[in-house]
């Protein structure tokens, strides 16, 4: 195990290159502000962010999405050239790979690499090599806050941010057309995650019942050798069996060349995700206001987002538990499993006021632990539950990009008190424990990466909306 350096937050205000003075921040969070920027600036892989050097290398989906929102806050081009990177990598059916390999790195240097995937094996190949799942969509949020605080500002990015949404635009479209139309296995109107890495929360005990279902050996596991294990001890993270299956199930959806049609009867795990339906819903929205700033008709944006919403209503609300959970279609079951998960659906403005108080309910019981005061954020998994685990990701620990999608949703329905303890509560993690990957959600001790792309651009962006606005900085 090899430890990675995160920055310190001994750094100068010259050194972190920004304008903190023109934040209207304490001194206390211009050094966190500092220590953020450094972190995405020694993340900064010329034309994307890693989220981190060590654990993950490579371009990754979703982590990019959350990474272009801090970035805005810097250097609006840096933010737009972080997406336009990652959607050069799109396929042309509209699925945005999970994973953007770098072809200047080594094929040992991440597992499972490129020769894993063998994206070029698909047809209709895309330009690199990619892999061949999708992550939550959140792109499309990215996209409209992006421009929301490029346009904030005066000058040549305000005027700039229109332009780059326009290209993107399509692009966004495609990547959620595609989810509609060659994802919805279920017939209801969700998307269907075919890994547990699709749902971004790979190792959730909410995966544990569909999973055990995919047939696997760990034995297996003894012909490569992992990449996650040399960085963070065992007991942090997924074991050799969950990643056995991991690999049994790129083995499934490759060999088909990662062919839609089908999917039913081939993918031994098929599971709708409320948090990755509740962002496509939410990336609807985002753009029908796009929609509106270039002209088009936003109308079938929002149409699309309300049934988006219903569907999650219908296929994954459990009246008896008051909480939403994901749906197996191997057995048509909702999971066992108590999570985070089933606090995302908050994010969506159109959700029924019954779901929004037993969402609420269920986040300030002591399974998350929700206050209007600082205190943990929310963990990911239930803490009464008698497998949480505090330190295995995904598996109780703290992250910071669930919290602060939570944190939106909270705005969103007027819950401003709850919002603003929630995000001191953010905010004391990083002011204690740098931009770490995720957090012991009862220490909030730093876990996983301490120099994580995410954390650092989300930290960013919690402490902007208090804030004036950041000096601008162009690409180094
Ligand atoms: C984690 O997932 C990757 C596989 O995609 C891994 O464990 O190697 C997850 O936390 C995922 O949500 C995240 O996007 C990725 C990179 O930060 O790491």
């Amino acid at each position: 195990m090899t430890a990675e350096a995160g920055p310190t937050t001994g750094v100068t205000e010259a050194a972190a290159g920004v304008d903190v003075a023109a934040v209207d921040l304490d001194a206390a969070d211009r050094a966190t502000w500092r220590v953020a920027v450094e972190t995405l600036d020694a993340n900064w892989e010329y034309d994307h962010t890693v989220p981190s050097r060590t654990l993950y290398p490579h371009q990754w989906s979703w982590d990019s999405a959350f990474i272009a929102i801090g970035l805005a806050h810097l250097d609006p081009a840096r933010a737009w050239r972080e997406l336009d990177t990652l959607f050069a990598a799109q396929w042309p059916d509209g699925r945005v790979p999970h994973i953007v390999f770098n072809p200047r790195l080594r094929p040992g240097d991440y597992f499972p690499g490129p020769d894993m995937w063998a994206s070029p094996l698909a047809a209709g190949p895309p330009s690199g090599a990619t892999s061949g799942i999708v992550q939550p969509p959140v792109h499309a949020l990215a996209a409209w806050r992006v421009h929301q605080i490029a346009t904030g500002r005066s000058g040549a990015g305000a005027v700039d941010a229109t332009h780059r949404l326009r290209a993107l635009y399509p692009r966004l479209v495609a990547q959620q057309r595609y989810l509609a139309r060659r994802r919805d296995v279920g017939g209801g109107g969700l998307a269907s995650v075919v890994h547990p890495w699709e749902s971004g929360l790979d190792n959730s005990p909410a995966w544990d019942a569909p999973m055990a279902a995919v047939d696997a050996d760990p034995a297996v596991m003894r012909a490569y050798r992992r990449h996650d294990t040399r960085f963070v001890a065992d007991s942090h993270r997924p074991t050799d069996l969950d990643y056995a299956r991991y690999l049994a199930l790129v083995a499934a959806y490759r060999d088909r060349g990662y062919a839609d049609d089908d999917l039913a009867g081939r993918q031994p795990f098929l599971v709708e995700c409320p948090l990755f339906n509740a962002v496509r819903a939410a990336a609807e929205l985002a753009l029908a206001g796009i929609a509106g700033v270039l002209g088009e008709d936003s109308g079938p944006h929002r149409d699309r987002a309300a049934r988006i919403t219903d569907a999650i209503v219908e296929r994954l609300y459990d009246p008896v538990a008051g909480t939403f959970r994901p749906r197996d279609l191997r057995t048509g079951r909702l999971v066992p499993a108590r999570t985070v998960l089933g606090l995302t659906p908050i994010l969506l403005p159109g959700l029924p006021a019954e779901q929004v108080r037993t969402i609420l309910a269920e986040a300030t019981s002591e399974r998350f632990g929700l206050t209007a005061r600082m205190s943990r954020p929310l963990p990911s998994h239930d803490r009464t539950a008698a497998d949480f685990e505090p330190l295995r990701y995904w598996r109780g620990p703290s992250w910071m990009n669930i919290n602060w999608l939570i944190w939106q949703g909270l705005r969103e329905h007027g819950e401003t008190t709850l919002a603003a303890g929630l995000r001191e509560s953010m905010l004391d993690l990083v002011r204690r424990s740098g931009c770490h990957e995720y957090f012991h959600p009862d220490t909030g001790a730093g876990l996983g990466s301490p120099a994580f792309g995410w954390t650092a651009a989300l930290t960013l962006d919690v402490l902007a909306e208090h804030g004036g606005f950041a000096g601008c900085r162009p690409l180094p």
